[in-house]
């Protein structure tokens, strides 16, 4: 399943590409930064372009994995559903065609008719990225396809992706905000236990080519499953002599969460930063030691990609409730949760309802929950 991962790569690359141009090219970047108020809403299409671009990635890499695994088509799931209502009622399923011009078509009739728009969107679905070097030789992975269910987050961190601050950021250095915190997260999970077992994160907004202008990315992968244990991104070494550890929180972080994490970590080792994809991110390159969230606001999309990274460097994501209940537990993807509990509707039952605890070691997990415990 090597070609899977190598597959992986690339429809990410291309869900990349997707992301820069509509925010390279007017037309489309309008369209993304667009406020939608009162009348206009009304006359407009119904769901906003961003969501239509997220809707646009999706349901190409539900494609192009499809194509080379039909076994997993209907194992290939995110945040949106692909069903538009156009500014005239009309009612219009989002795929991807066969060629460019009929995808074009298509897109057009959810754009109220914007041929432009919809041209430059179709243009970067069909276009072969780049090729990527991921030096994934002489990786086995043994994974049948039909084992396997894949969780997509088109675009993490939208708020950030739309407000388009830049920075100019520096290996070894986590940045609270800005573009890069964007991600594009593309994970695979064991259907029979729910464990994530592959994982690719693209940083569409990596580095701006200052004569350019022009954005290039950057990527990660991991895979754990059995004996194989692979990462794109070296083993961090321990903190070496730091008094505790470090870590990042969401802004919206519980005050009690941030007191306690504030004396366990010691000065100027507790961060703040946007992005569940990229918090668990800055975990994986050894930016912060553990990434703590004590609310059920992250989505089976935002943390399966990132987790098998993490299992693949010795680590996990684990469900922060059931750790301070009893023993931690790691987040599973295959079912919703509570499982057969008809109240939970729509995104809600695929969230992270219990919080979570991003880590690379599992000492630093006991550590945490224990600093935790009786205060939430
Ligand atoms: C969001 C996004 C937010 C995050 C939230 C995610 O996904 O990553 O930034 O909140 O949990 O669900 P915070 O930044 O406070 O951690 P999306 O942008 O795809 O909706
Ligand atoms: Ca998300």
């Amino acid at each position: 399943m090597a070609d899977l991962l190598r597959l992986l790569l690339r429809v990410a690359e291309k869900a990349a590409n997707v992301a820069r141009v509509c925010r390279q090219e007017a037309p489309l970047f309008q369209l993304l930064v667009q406020e939608k108020t009162g009348d206009d809403k009304n006359k407009k299409f119904v769901q906003d372009f961003k969501t239509l671009a997220d809707v646009v990635i999706q349901e190409m890499i539900r494609h192009d994995v499809g194509a080379e695994f039909p076994e997993m088509a209907s194992f290939i799931h995110g945040e949106e559903s692909n069903k538009f209502e156009n500014g005239l009622g009309e009612s219009v399923t989002v795929t991807v065609c066969g060629t460019e011009d009929e995808t074009a078509a298509l897109l057009a009739a959810v754009l109220d008719g914007d041929r432009t728009a919809a041209s430059l969107l179709a243009g970067a679905i069909h276009q072969d990225p780049a090729s990527i070097d991921a030096h994934t030789d002489g990786l086995a992975v043994p994974l049948d396809p039909s084992q396997l269910g894949i969780w997509i987050d088109p675009i993490d961190a939208t708020s950030q992706y739309i407000e388009g601050r830049e920075e100019v950021l520096e290996e070894g250095h986590l940045f609270p905000s800005g573009l890069h915190c964007a991600l594009v997260l593309i994970g695979v999970y064991l259907r029979s236990t729910g464990e994530p077992v592959m994982g690719v994160i693209n940083q569409p907004f990596h580095h701006k080519d200052p004569s350019s202008g022009r954005w290039s990315g950057r990527h990660f992968w991991g895979v754990c499953c059995g004996s194989v244990r692979a990462c794109s991104v070296a083993r961090a070494p321990p903190s070496a002599g730091a008094p505790g550890l470090s870590a990042v929180l969401s802004s919206s972080e519980k005050q009690v969460v941030k007191d306690s994490l504030r004396s366990l970590c010691g000065p100027g080792r507790l961060a703040l930063a946007s992005g569940a994809g990229y918090k668990i991110l800055c975990v994986i390159q050894g930016l912060a030691d553990v990434y703590v969230l004590s609310e059920g606001s992250t989505f089976k999309w935002d943390s399966c990609a990132p987790h098998a990274l993490l299992r693949a460097l010795g680590g996990g994501v684990a469900d922060l409730a059931a750790g301070l209940r009893s023993q931690p537990t790691e987040l599973t993807y295959h079912r919703h949760h509570p499982p057969g509990d008809g109240e939970q509707r729509g995104a809600e039952r695929w969230a992270n309802h219990g919080g979570l605890v991003a880590y690379r070691d599992p000492a630093q997990l006991h550590t945490v929950i224990a600093a935790l415990r009786g205060k939430l």
